[in-house]
């Protein structure tokens, strides 16, 4: 008999999860922990079972678009893969977007929310996309206080009933602006005393969606983004038919093929103004806040996905010898990769929980000023590690991570969409200096970091503290001498150096809370793993060196 190799496997994704476990025993008072842990563990259950090995039969499966009925009637139907189906069956019914406007358990609602939606994130092949936008679109337009769209579409959002939930769109982007969204083209007229809109919209992810918020400028607006209004849009008529909206084509994706992702023409769509007649952008801020967090809490739970793969293959595979798990570089890699994975959890948890405390009303103006200059990065610094994360993943596993029928290239693949969408790792480095200036500065986040590190006693984790400090004085003195070009050359490497700053005063304050209360050392290795990485990034760069390496074009 030749040799063959056995596959890696997954078991309860959260009886399993020692990071998010011992998290949630500090993060949670003991009554919601132990009210939620139900879910938790069937989640992890059915993430590291039946969805999973759901997901790997459905690998070749993806979305289809007709156009065009038998009979010549376009009807753009898009049918989507069959865990697509079962995946928001699973999401309505378990409540994935309902639990943070339910809030059963107040300023915890979040965390118990995205508690589960990063056990379930991995097996649903992104269909926390929709969901995200689900979510954000509810926050939107309560945000508004529109009161009868509110009505209209936030129960169904919000809705636990497979049958009456809505999933939202968030159509943004256009082929003048992935990133200037001010440069949209889309127009909106006044037809018969309703809005109606005529554009083209670019990359419309989910777009089997029942309804979306969308940006487009009414006629005689200025140009830019406070020219851009925000609408709501509904996608099907009384009838079920098209709503004055025609999918060009799907797109031909590297990543996220399961998630239906489409070219619309708006063809006069009858839609309605969320918030006034301008101000578009400013007006979906709460929406894309509530979605670079989703994508946060997916970029960790990629990241664990592919780790737990990596880690049961290596007590498998036998080479030179001996497991993999045995053999000191292995082990090293792995342990490097558990490091990054435990500091991209907490900042994630982190921005998820000041989320919690301040829609329950229950933050102050600090702890608003914190998630303001958070969520871009940890959006964009989580972004970045997944994506190293699993590449390492993928070559831990040799030959037989870039296979595709071990299902595990699919995971490089759809992380490399986290630094994408929602906001590109360098448009929200530059977001970032905006909401440090929004904020007064770093004063809030070197006081969190004070509060953080304030009862670290164990030595190396003293150590640890005065690294952290270090790095934020460092990232500061650039700050405040970096000017025009050189501040937002350098945008990337000061953000990064924040959200790196933060994972590591996050990790140190857990690692003390642990060995205290769980007698614990795990998350003491983690901050030690993770300090030797490194924090600061920021540096300062020779603009002319910059331009010619950049800009060469006779060298390649
Ligand atoms: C599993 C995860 C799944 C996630 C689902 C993903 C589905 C995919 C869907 C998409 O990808 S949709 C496309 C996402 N596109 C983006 O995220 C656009 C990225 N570009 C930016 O973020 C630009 O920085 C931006 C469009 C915001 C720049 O536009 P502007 O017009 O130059 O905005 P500006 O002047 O920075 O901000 C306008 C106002 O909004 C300001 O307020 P004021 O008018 O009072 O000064 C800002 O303070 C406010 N604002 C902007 N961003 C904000 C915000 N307020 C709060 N939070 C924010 N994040």
């Amino acid at each position: 008999m030749p040799f063959v190799q056995s596959p890696p496997e997954l078991g309860n994704q959260y009886t399993s999860d020692r990071a998010l476990r011992s998290y949630l025993a500090r993060a949670l008072p003991a009554d919601v922990r132990a009210g939620i842990e139900p879910e938790l563990t069937a989640m992890g259950e059915l993430a590291g079972g039946e969805l999973y090995r759901f997901q790997l039969a459905d690998r070749r499966n993806e979305p289809v678009l007709t156009q065009w009925d038998a009979w010549g009637n376009r009807v753009d139907r898009i049918e989507v893969s069959p865990l697509w189906r079962e995946a928001e069956r699973i999401a309505a019914g378990q409540g994935l977007v309902a639990i943070a406007y339910e809030r059963r358990h107040g300023q915890y609602s979040r965390v118990h929310q995205f508690a589960l939606a990063y056990l379930f994130t991995p097996s649903s092949d992104l269909y926390s996309c929709p969901l995200a936008m689900t979510d954000g679109a509810a926050r939107a337009l309560i945000e508004a206080g529109n009161r009868a769209l509110i009505e209209r579409a936030v129960p169904r959002l919000t809705s636990r009933d497979p049958r009456e939930f809505w999933t939202s769109g968030q159509w943004m982007t256009e082929a003048s602006g992935g990133s200037d969204v001010g440069l949209t083209e889309t127009v909106a007229r006044r037809e018969n005393g309703g809005w109606r809109l005529y554009g083209r919209k670019w990359f419309t992810s989910a777009s089997t969606s029942q309804m979306a918020l969308t940006l487009a400028r009414p006629e005689g607006n200025p140009a830019g983004g406070k020219g851009l209004a925000l609408f709501y849009v509904e996608t099907r008529d009384a009838q079920g038919r098209p709503n004055r909206i025609l999918v060009n084509r799907l797109k031909d994706k590297l990543g996220t093929r399961k998630v239906p992702t489409a070219e619309l023409t708006l063809d006069g769509a009858p839609a309605e103004l969320v918030a006034g007649t301008a101000d578009g952008v400013k007006n979906i801020a709460p929406m894309l806040n509530v979605t670079r967090t989703w994508n946060a809490v997916a970029a960790c739970a990629l990241a664990r996905r592919g780790l737990a793969l990596a880690r049961d293959y290596a007590g498998k595979r036998v080479a030179f010898g001996a497991p993999l798990a045995e053999k000191p570089l292995h082990a090293d890699t792995l342990a490097g990769l558990e490091a990054e994975i435990q500091g991209a959890l907490h900042l994630a948890f982190f921005v998820v929980e000041l989320m919690g405390r301040e829609e329950a009303g229950r933050a102050g103006a600090e702890q608003k000023s914190l998630l303001r200059l958070l969520t871009p990065v940890a959006k964009l610094l989580t972004g970045r590690q997944v994506v190293h994360i699993l590449s390492e993943v993928i070559e831990s596993f040799g030959g037989a991570g870039y296979v595709e029928d071990t299902g595990l290239p699919l995971l490089l693949r759809d992380a490399q969409v986290l630094p994408i969408w929602e906001g590109t790792t360098n448009v929200l480095s530059l977001e970032t200096l905006r909401a440090l200036e929004a904020v007064g500065g770093l004063a809030v986040l070197k006081r969190e970091i004070g509060i953080l590190l304030r009862g670290v006693r164990e030595p190396d984790l003293v150590r640890i503290s005065a690294q952290v400090e270090r790095a934020v004085e460092q990232a500061e003195s650039w700050l405040s001498a970096a000017k025009g070009d050189a501040l937002e050359a350098g945008a990337r490497r000061f953000a990064m150096t924040l959200g790196r700053a933060v994972e590591l005063a996050l990790l140190a304050h857990h690692a003390q809370w642990s060995l205290e209360e769980e007698k614990e050392r795990h998350t003491l290795a983690a901050a030690r793993r993770f300090g030797a990485h490194g924090v600061n990034l920021t540096a300062d760069m020779n603009a002319d060196d910059s331009r010619r390496l950049a800009g060469d074009r006779s060298n390649g």
